[in-house]
């Protein structure tokens, strides 16, 4: 079956990185094996009542052990690159200290086998893993933990920079300071504005340093960071609607690419944070350090934020209910248009990313950008030992045209990851929600390319969509 229509191509720069992405907790599995320690998500998987019926990442995919025939699937399908995160208490065991052989090794075979196929690997040094010692010690909030980070960006580097061009440091850090202690809905699972507001901070001073890091390293590096950006629209053209719109910009977006990118907090969200923190954690220096220049920037797309004015006395909509992620914006109203959404319940939107890339470009840099997540949840059912996906391959098609839009507006996009290239542990929701272009059976472990991975091989092949 040709699942791309025959016609007029759409096509893609030549050299676009075509591929797919994931992370270490939510594939690897072997939570206790090759000398690796607990990191914030396994103790937090491991409390009651924190994740979908207790679904723990200890087993996962099982990529840990089926890595090869994992890379061998990749080949097939042609991704031309590969991003995957590293497991910090895999390769450094409690956050401090000597590396882990055994699982620095883990890493050497992964990307031995990646250059093997011809797929160039790309590393997140941090999704959202923190040994739990570092946590014990007072994890992001605390200032250390980004000195911590930067020694441990170097251990990896040291290990894997001969072969690893491409390297980011967070992915969103939105979500480990917000949804880990502004919300709890993720681990650590605590909930302080104060303390989220911290942990933004530290969060980017410990990119800073890990990108001083990597580039006084033996290796040379290209570095960036990935923030999970959103176009935040009012619901109206009310001024209480726009001041919304505005609030929530600023802690979603404007928290991580003023500082990273500009140098500095915008005015408006430190006076809105200022009932929750007086910034008193930032040292003179912070900002330079946090804005030390990068080589790309990644952005993760899913979804727009429409908001509103508060309604006197109504409650926070959407599943970031009390306690908030929205510290000094909790009564903002977050509205649903009525409009198509993922198993998520998050609205589908691709002329949002449009928006948001040209966003970052046109306001912010020019430096090369590249979709490092974009892709959508839905329930698939394996029927005949086949998986058809049509809404996720309509989700792709759509946020591709998108793409191919932004590099016609301008925007330097230089590749696209599909989140993701297997159904994984999806956090919170652990296996309840399926995100891969692989069906992956967790009883059996087998792997099922689902359509849109067929079609999203055939993408790759002709670099480009057909016109429609
Ligand atoms: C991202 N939110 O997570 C992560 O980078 C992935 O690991 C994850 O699997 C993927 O997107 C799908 O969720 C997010 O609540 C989690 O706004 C939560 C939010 C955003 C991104």
């Amino acid at each position: 079956v040709d699942l791309l229509e025959q016609g007029p191509a759409l096509l893609f720069p030549p050299g676009f990185l075509w591929g797919a992405a994931t992370a270490a907790y939510q594939i690897e599995g072997a939570a206790t094996e090759g000398g690796r320690t607990a990191s914030i998500w396994d103790t937090f998987s491991h409390t009651d009542g924190r994740t979908v019926s207790a679904h723990t990442g200890d087993v996962a995919c099982d990529h840990y052990h089926r890595m090869p025939a994992d890379v061998r699937l990749m080949a097939e399908l042609g991704l031309r690159s590969y991003r995957f995160s590293i497991s910090w208490p895999r390769v450094q065991p409690g956050g401090s200290g000597p590396a882990n052989p055994e699982g620095l090794d883990f890493y050497r075979r992964l990307v031995d086998e990646l250059l093997a196929h011809g797929i160039e690997p790309w590393v997140t040094l941090y999704h959202w893993d923190l040994p739990q010692e570092l946590e014990d010690a007072g994890g992001w909030p605390a200032r250390d933990t980004a000195s911590r980070f930067a020694d441990y960006a170097t251990l990896v580097h040291d290990a894997l920079g001969d072969r690893v061009r491409y390297w980011t440091t967070l992915n969103e850090p939105w979500c480990s300071a917000f949804l880990g202690y502004g919300s709890g809905a993720h681990a650590p699972g605590r909930s302080a504005g104060i303390e989220a507001v911290r942990a933004g901070h530290h969060l980017m001073l410990g990119h800073g340093l890990a990108t001083q890091a990597l580039r006084a390293g033996r290796h040379a590096a290209e570095v960036g960071v990935t923030l999970n950006l959103y176009p935040v629209t009012p619901a109206s053209d009310s001024p209480g609607d726009a001041d919304a719109a505005r609030r929530i910009d600023g802690l979603a977006n404007r928290f991580f690419l003023d500082p990273i990118l500009r140098g500095r907090y915008p005015a408006d969200l430190v006076a809105d944070l200022g009932p929750v923190s007086d910034f008193g954690h930032v040292r003179e220096g912070d900002l330079a350090t946090i804005s030390t220049p990068l080589d790309l920037v990644g952005v993760n797309y899913y979804s727009r934020h429409v908001v509103a004015a508060p309604i006197e006395g109504a409650a926070p909509e959407k599943y970031w209910r009390a306690p908030s992620c929205w510290p000094g914006s909790e009564s903002v109203r977050f509205v649903t248009r009525g409009v198509p959404v993922t198993d998520m319940d998050w609205e589908i939107d691709a002329p949002g990313l449009v928006e948001t890339l040209r966003r970052v470009h046109e306001e912010y840099t020019d430096l090369p950008l590249y979709v490092t997540e974009n892709g959508s949840a839905f329930v698939d059912t394996v029927v005949d030992g086949r998986v058809h996906d049509p809404d996720r391959l309509a989700y792709f098609d759509a946020h591709l045209r998108a793409a191919h839009e932004a590099i016609g507006a301008g925007v330097p996009l230089r590749g696209y990851f599909a989140w993701s290239l297997m159904d994984n542990f999806e956090w919170a929701w652990g296996y309840t929600k399926r995100f891969g272009m692989v069906y992956v059976d967790y009883d059996s472990q087998l792997r099922i390319p689902k359509s849109s991975a067929r079609w999203y091989a055939e993408v790759i092949r002709r670099n480009g969509l057909a016109a429609q």
